[in-house]
């Protein structure tokens, strides 16, 4: 299946340049002016369209069992969504129960996977800690092409990691030369904030975000930066989701930390406002964690994009419908936190990114797909238009609109956090391993085409880290 997509400019991580890209057997196998191809060759016309690689999402939950139900959105119908809106890769994450070994998890997180349309990977959460977790680690790292482990520390009482359980995972990802990943949110606090609004009578949707403040996650992020600073480990802060948490880590990266974050197109765009909606539903549909916040927290997390202080965008793709969060209808505590993303991501962030002048069309690329690659060790295989590299490519239309909704989107739930929002920016043609996936309206993708993509320990930020603590290891006093 050979496909030459003509005339088109390439826009990548670092440049602009009009050229041809051929892609057969799954990868791209040219790109130039004119190219000769062979006869019989598929031809997609780009003129005027921007060739660039596919989306990857660093962060979706198909399938979660979480908080007494299972989210909407499966491995088939999710990747496929993405795919509608540009997205060729996910992240996904095993999350163990606490005691559940991580190598039966992580099975079975992959069986669920074998339905994905498009190409994904594993994070795996360390929920507990005994030896046996220590070992699995090394088993996922060395087997099974595995390089981050994620730490909640939220949930307490359920897959909430202690103090203790960060610095012995940590410890074990140095060794192993993978990427610790933490959600920050105090889960201690939280507990307690949520007891105090319910006592008060606060049951509503409102009442999670008042159990959430900023200063929540604020802590939590400098104590992990602080904790992975103290083990020289590198670390990713998943969906960073206000200024606390922001100014945590552009003070340790100024500081020389390796330290990487990731914001939500969500908590970029929408604020806290959605809470006080006298629709319970409505308000009930926005919670997730950390939760959307005040709008200033939106002008700071813009300017962490564009400083390079946050270097990836994600969408914590994980959908409940109506009647799941309705679980919660007496205690907002009770209501699964979760909302949708993965099919919006790319043309909310090119609408409220690219057009506003915040963000090239270049960065776009490095925030959407590049910079992903790199830190988890996918590059140039994913996020690249180069010779060799996967042919997952998004042929855009910069001028392009559409209008969000549930009523149209193919995500499996129904509601859509960007309802109603006409967006400029939009994927024209999708391919993912070479095959057209998504053409102008047209979904086409294939139930178990996407395949597990194996991401080797040590990124270039191991060695770098590796290099300082050599050069820095403390010595013992020589005493005669
Ligand atoms: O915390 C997460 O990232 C998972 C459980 C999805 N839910 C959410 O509210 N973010
Ligand atoms: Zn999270
Ligand atoms: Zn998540």
């Amino acid at each position: 299946m050979a496909i030459l997509i003509k005339g088109g400019e390439v826009v990548s991580a670092d440049k602009s340049y009009r050229a041809d890209v051929y892609c057969n057997n799954g990868i791209i196998e040219a790109i130039g002016e004119n190219l000769d191809v062979p006869a019989g060759t598929e031809v997609i016309d780009a003129g005027d369209l921007l060739v660039m690689p596919g989306g990857i999402d660093p962060h979706t939950h198909m399938q979660l069992p979480f908080m007494g139900t299972v989210a909407s959105e499966d491995f088939f119908t999710g990747t496929s969504a993405g795919a509608a809106g540009g997205t060729t890769s996910i992240i996904d994450f095993v999350i163990p129960n606490p005691q559940q070994p991580l190598m039966d998890a992580y099975h079975q997180w992959m069986e669920w996977a074998e339905k994905s349309a498009t190409d994904y990977g594993f994070h795996v959460a360390v929920t507990w800690w005994d030896e046996s977790v220590y070992e699995d680690m090394g088993k996922l790292v060395h087997d099974h092409g595995v390089n981050s482990f994620k730490h909640f520390m939220a949930y307490k009482n359920a897959i909430m990691a202690e103090d203790e359980t960060l610095i012995n995972s940590f410890t074990r990802c140095l060794e192993l030369g993978a990427m610790p990943t933490v959600h920050a949110e105090n889960g201690d606090l939280v507990y307690h904030l949520q007891r105090k609004i319910l006592e008060r009578g606060i049951t509503g949707p409102e009442g999670h975000p008042l159990s959430r403040p900023s200063e929540v996650e604020g802590e939590a992020a400098n104590r992990a930066i602080r904790i992975a600073q103290a083990l020289n480990v590198p670390l990713y802060c998943v969906h960073v989701s206000c200024e606390e948490a922001l100014h945590a880590i552009t003070d340790a990266r100024n500081n020389g930390q390796r330290v990487y974050g990731e914001v939500l197109a969500g908590h970029l765009e929408i604020d806290d406002s959605v809470y006080q909606n006298e629709n319970w539903e409505y308000a009930a549909a926005h919670v997730m964690s950390p939760p959307f916040r005040p709008k200033k927290h939106q002008d700071a997390l813009w300017k962490g994009l564009q400083s390079g202080n946050l270097q990836t965008t994600a969408t914590d793709h994980c959908c409940f419908c109506a009647d799941q969060k309705a679980m919660g209808k007496d205690d907002f505590s009770k209501i699964p936190n979760g909302t949708a993303g993965v099919e919006d991501r790319m043309s909310v962030l090119w609408d409220a990114g690219v057009t506003t002048g915040k963000l090239t069309p270049n960065e776009f690329v490095a925030v959407t797909s590049t910079n992903t690659a790199k830190i988890f060790n996918m590059y140039p295989r994913k996020g690249a238009i180069e010779v060799g590299a996967d042919a997952d490519i998004v042929i855009w239309d910069p001028k392009g609109t559409r209008t969000i909704s549930a009523k149209t989107h193919h995500q499996n739930i129904d509601f859509n956090i960007f309802e109603g929002r006409t967006v400029t920016g939009i994927a024209v043609h999708t391919l993912s391993q070479g095959k057209v996936v998504w053409t102008e309206g047209d979904l086409r993708t294939v139930k178990g085409a996407g395949k597990y993509v194996k991401r080797p320990a040590y990124s270039s930020a191991f060695e770098a880290v590796n290099k300082m603590r050599i050069h820095n290891e403390p010595k013992a006093v020589k005493r005669s």
